[in-house]
């Protein structure tokens, strides 16, 4: 028998609908967020440098010209891959910390390859957050665990996660964990806060013949519920609000709110676990970066 589980209250989403973003602290338990990290250090002291094509996590800055995009990146959508920080490395090209204090990310199957980060993504509870949220048939599409490590962490820029998870019309919805602190020192999120009301995607970030890029999207650019949103380069100056939170806090963003995170200028490392939804019944064409796997992107509703 399945007990009941409950999503977001009426005032969390409420807040959710308005803001763009909602911190939900406590999320998960100090147990949880200890597995979480132990399976994350066994992983950054066990994989190999042998074989490792040395791909750096690079966002390619505020034009994204020079994102990341080898095979190496390409195929790792269903596995568990190591991506350095770009200041990781010194000028002859060498590592300049050990390699668990040189990686940005790791991803992008941990939702199905990792025991301890599959039972807390594809959980009952997020089921429950998804169905409060207006998901038909939410899929997990990607997970990944940023570790913006201690003074070489990588800022992220502002951008929309819809731009890289495109459905038509974009439906990305991303669970976003601090697994540990996350302070204006080590480089938290920040949101602009109502953006996704404001803000249509107007790129793509996809495949293309040698690795990837941006295009123009054609398609739709709000989310179903937000279609009548405003044109297209409405022009504000987005202001934006520091999203510091502790760990087991869980922050929900919606595909379409610009956000981004700083540097890490601190001592502390940021560790976080952040994994992406899409609705499964909407376009998901070949031309996005990340291809399903042949079972197709993982259900978050029990069939
Ligand atoms: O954690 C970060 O620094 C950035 C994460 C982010 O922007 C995202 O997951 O969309």
């Amino acid at each position: 028998m399945s007990s009941h589980v409950d999503g977001l209250t009426p005032e969390q989403l409420t807040s959710f609908g308005e803001s763009g973003y909602l911190l939900i602290p406590d999320a998960l338990s100090p147990e949880t967020v200890r597995e979480l990290l132990a399976d994350t250090h066994q992983r950054l002291e066990d994989f190999s440098l042998d074989d490792h094509p040395m791909t750096k996590f690079s966002t390619g800055g505020e034009d994204g010209a020079d994102h990341v995009g080898d095979a190496y990146f390409l195929e790792s959508g269903d596995k568990v891959r190591f991506f350095f920080e770009e200041d990781a490395f010194d000028k002859s090209g060498g590592l300049a910390k050990p390699k668990e204090r040189a990686i940005n990310k790791i991803g992008h199957c941990l939702h199905e390859l990792s025991p301890p980060f599959r039972n807390t993504s594809l959980s009952q509870r997020n089921a429950a957050i998804a169905r409060s949220i207006g998901f038909r048939d939410p899929r997990v599409l990607q997970s990944m665990v940023i570790c913006k490590q201690p003074e070489i962490g990588g800022a992220v820029p502002p951008h929309q996660d819809s731009t890289f998870l495109y459905t038509d019309p974009p439906s990305a919805v991303g669970w976003w964990y601090a697994l540990e602190d996350a302070t204006k020192e080590n480089g938290c999120l920040s949101f602009a806060s109502g953006s996704h009301k404001r803000s249509s995607i107007d790129k793509r970030f996809v495949r293309t013949g040698g690795g990837t890029g941006f295009i123009d999207n054609e398609g739709a650019r709000f989310p179903e519920k937000l279609q009548n949103g405003p044109a297209s380069g409405v022009a504000r100056k987005e202001i934006y609000e520091m999203g510091e939170v502790k760990a087991g806090t869980l922050v929900l963003i919606h595909g379409n709110i610009l956000h981004k995170s700083g540097k890490n200028v601190s001592g502390k490392s940021r560790f976080i676990y952040t994994f992406h939804v899409i609705e499964g019944d909407q376009e998901y064409d070949e031309r996005n970066w990340l291809q399903p796997p042949e079972k197709g992107f993982s259900k978050l509703y029990a069939s």
